[in-house]
C-alpha cells in the first residue's frame, strides 16, 4: 500500500458547531477541505495504530464519495479495522452503538442532520469518541486548532472499496468490514422494549401506526423493526428509501417540515401513533390522533412512565435536559425524588452525566430524546418507547398527556426561529440582550418581576469544565421563561431562536392553544430583543 503525504493549506472556517462541522456541499467540495478536517481529527486522536473506527452517514449527497476518502485516509493513518455501514449508511444512534459494542476508538458520522441535502445544500461531519458520544468541546477545540495549522495529510493510494457487499476486505494493513447497519440496533431495541406485547397490539389492529422516515436514514431501520419485526401493516413506514436530497425536503421532523404526517394525524382517519425522524435518525416527532406532543412534554412523559417499559423498569437514576428545554421534566424528577441536570444545547453535554451514571434519560426541546443505551439522541428509540407506552397504558396519546398535565401541571412551550438573518445583525441582537441583563436582573419586564436574567454558563459536574455564553435566559418570579440564542448548526447567516415557556397548574386551562397561552410572553420577547426592528422580518420562519 502506497501512502501519499499531500501538502495542504489551512482553511479558517473549520470550527465545529453544536454538532460537528456543517457547510454547504460546495464548501466541502473544495480541494483538500474534507481531507484537512479528517487529518486534524487523526492528529488530535494521536495514535490510531491498529485501532478500530466506525464510519457511516445519513446517505445525503457526497456521503459515498466522502466515505471513500475517509477510508483511504484511515488506512494511511494506521487504523487497524474500519467498520462501515452497508452503502455507507448508519444512523447517528447506530454509530454510537457500534462504537460501544466493538470498543472502537471512535467513529465518523457523515451528516448535516435535519439540514437539507443535495449539491446546493448541506453536508456535515462529526467525530464521536470511545464512549460512543459526540466529542466533547476539549476535543473539538483541539481539532479546530489543528485545522488552523495543518500543512499535510496522509492518504493511501487505493481504489474505491465495495461498500455494498457485507463482509471483510483487506486494504493494505487495514481491514474494512461492511456491516448490516440495522442488525445491532434492532437487537438492542428488542432488549429494551416489550416487542411481544407491541406486536400483538399492532397485528390485532388495537394500535395503528404511521412513521415518516422523510427519505432519510431511518427508512431501513423502521421497515425492519416496525413492519417486519413488530408486524405493523406494510406501508406504515412511508418515505422509507434514503435519497441523496431527501426527496427535496427538509428532513426535519416538526409540524412545518413533516407536513405529510401532520396532515394525516389531523385528518379524518388518523392512526393511534404518528412519528417521524430526521436526516441522521437521532430526532423524533411524536403525534397522536389530532394531537402533537412537544418534545419537552415527551421527555417528561417518558420519565414519568419509564417503569412501565422493560428496559427501565428498575427506575431512573436521574434525568437531564438542555437549558432551553421546558421545565416539565423537572417536575417529574421532583416527584420521583431524582436529580434533574440542566446542560447547554447539544448532546455532547450529556455524555459525562451518562457515563458517570448520574442520569438515565435526557432530552432537548429540538425533538431529541435518549437514554443511557447509547450516547446519542435516538429517534426510533423514542418512537418505540411511545409504542410501548400506548400498548401498556391502553390510552390514546392525547389522554396520556392530559393525565400527565393533570398530575404535574402543563408547561406551555414554543420555539420561534428567525432564519437567514445577517450574521452581524444576529450577533447584534444577542449583544443588545446582554447589555440589558443588569437592568433586568432583579427588575421587571412587562410588569412581571424577574427572578433571574443571565447568559447561561454550565459547569460540568463530572469534570468541572466550564462552558459559558450558552444563551440569554430571563426567568420570571412565576416560573415563566424566555430564552434567546443563536443556532450553531446553520450554514447560512444566523438563526435566532426564541424559546418561550409558561406554567399552568389549572386543568381547566390546559386546552388553550399554545400560541395563545404564550401571547404576552411572545410579544414581550420580540420587543425586548428587537428582532423585527433589526431584521425587518415580520413573522418567525418556523414556529414549533
Ligand atoms: C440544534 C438544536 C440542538 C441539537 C442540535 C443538533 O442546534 O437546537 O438542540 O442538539 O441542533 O441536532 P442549534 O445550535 O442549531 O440550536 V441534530 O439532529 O442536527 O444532530
Ligand atoms: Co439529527
Amino acid at each position: 500500500m502506497h501512502i501519499e503525504m499531500k501538502n495542504t493549506n489551512p482553511f479558517p472556517d473549520q470550527k465545529p458547531g453544536t454538532s460537528g462541522l456543517r457547510k454547504k456541499v460546495r464548501v466541502f467540495l473544495q480541494e483538500n477541505y474534507l481531507e484537512n478536517f479528517v487529518q486534524s481529527v487523526f492528529d488530535t486522536l494521536g495514535d490510531a495504530q491498529g485501532k478500530t473506527l466506525v464510519l457511516g452517514g445519513d446517505g445525503r449527497f457526497f456521503n459515498r464519495e466522502a466515505s471513500q476518502i475517509i477510508i483511504r485516509m484511515a488506512a494511511a493513518n494506521g487504523v487497524g479495522r474500519l467498520l462501515v455501514g452497508r452503502g455507507a449508511l448508519l444512523s447517528t444512534p447506530a454509530v454510537s452503538l457500534v462504537i460501544r459494542k466493538t470498543k472502537a476508538l471512535g467513529g465518523f458520522v457523515l451528516s448535516a442532520s435535519h439540514n437539507p441535502g443535495g449539491p446546493d445544500e448541506d453536508f456535515g461531519i462529526k467525530f464521536n469518541v470511545a464512549n460512543g458520544g459526540p466529542a466533547p468541546e476539549t476535543f473539538t477545540n483541539a481539532v479546530y486548532a489543528r485545522t488552523l495549522a495543518i500543512r499535510e495529510y496522509r492518504i493511501a493510494d487505493l481504489p474505491n472499496v465495495d461498500l455494498d457487499t457485507l463482509g471483510e476486505q483487506r486494504l493494505g494493513e487495514m481491514t474494512v468490514t461492511v456491516i448490516d447497519p440495522v442488525q445491532d440496533y434492532a437487537e438492542l431495541m428488542e432488549h429494551l422494549f416489550d416487542f411481544d406485547r407491541i406486536k400483538t397490539a399492532l397485528t390485532t389492529g388495537v394500535i395503528t401506526l404511521s412513521y415518516d422516515a422523510m427519505h432519510a436514514v431511518t427508512g431501513p431501520y423502521a421497515k425492519r423493526i416496525l413492519e417486519q419485526r413488530l408486524g405493523a401493516t406494510p406501508g406504515s413506514v412511508v418515505n422509507a428509501v434514503p435519497l441523496e436530497d431527501f426527496g427535496g425536503g427538509h428532513p426535519d421532523p416538526n409540524l412545518t417540515y413533516a407536513h405529510e404526517l401532520a396532515d394525516l394525524m389531523f385528518g379524518p382517519k388518523p392512526p393511534t401513533l404518528g412519528a417521524a425522524s430526521d436526516g441522521d435518525g437521532d430526532r423524533n416527532m411524536v403525534m397522536g390522533s389530532h394531537f402533537f406532543v412537544t418534545p419537552s412534554d415527551s421527555l417528561a412523559v417518558l420519565a414519568a412512565n419509564a417503569h412501565l417499559v422493560p428496559g427501565y423498569k428498575k427506575g431512573l437514576c436521574g434525568v437531564a435536559r438542555s437549558m432551553p428545554t421546558s421545565q416539565a421534566v423537572d417536575r417529574v424528577a421532583r416527584a420521583l425524588g431524582i436529580e434533574c441536570y440542566e446542560t447547554p444545547t447539544g448532546w455532547k453535554f450529556f455524555g459525562n452525566l451518562l457515563d458517570a451514571g448520574k442520569i438515565t434519560l435526557c432530552g432537548e426541546e429540538s425533538f431529541g430524546t435518549g437514554s443511557d443505551h447509547v450516547r446519542e439522541k435516538d429517534g426510533l428509540w423514542a418512537v418505540l418507547f411511545w409504542l410501548n407506552l400506548v400498548t401498556v397504558r391502553k390510552q390514546s396519546v392525547a389522554d396520556i398527556l392530559r393525565d400527565h398535565w393533570r398530575r404535574f401541571g402543563r408547561d406551555f412551550y414554543s420555539r420561534h426561529d428567525y432564519e437567514g438573518i445577517d450574521s452581524e445583525i444576529g450577533e447584534g441582537i444577542v449583544q443588545h440582550l446582554r447589555d440589558q441583563l443588569p437592568r433586568l436582573s432583579g427588575g421587571s419586564l412587562g410588569g412581571q418581576p424577574v427572578r433571574l436574567a443571565d447568559d447561561f454558563s454550565y459547569t460540568d459536574p463530572v469534570d468541572g469544565s466550564v462552558t459559558d455564553r450558552q444563551g440569554i435566559r430571563i426567568i420570571f418570579d412565576n416560573g415563566s421563561r424566555m430564552v434567546f440564542r443563536l443556532s450553531g448548526t446553520g450554514t447560512e447567516g444566523a438563526t435566532l431562536r426564541i424559546y418561550l415557556e409558561r406554567y399552568e397548574r389549572d386543568p381547566a386551562k390546559h386546552d388553550v392553544d399554545t400560541q395563545q397561552a404564550l401571547r404576552d410572553l411572545i410579544l414581550q420577547a420580540e420587543e425586548l430583543c428587537e428582532v423585527k426592528k433589526r431584521t425587518g422580518m415580520t413573522v418567525p420562519t418556523v414556529i414549533t
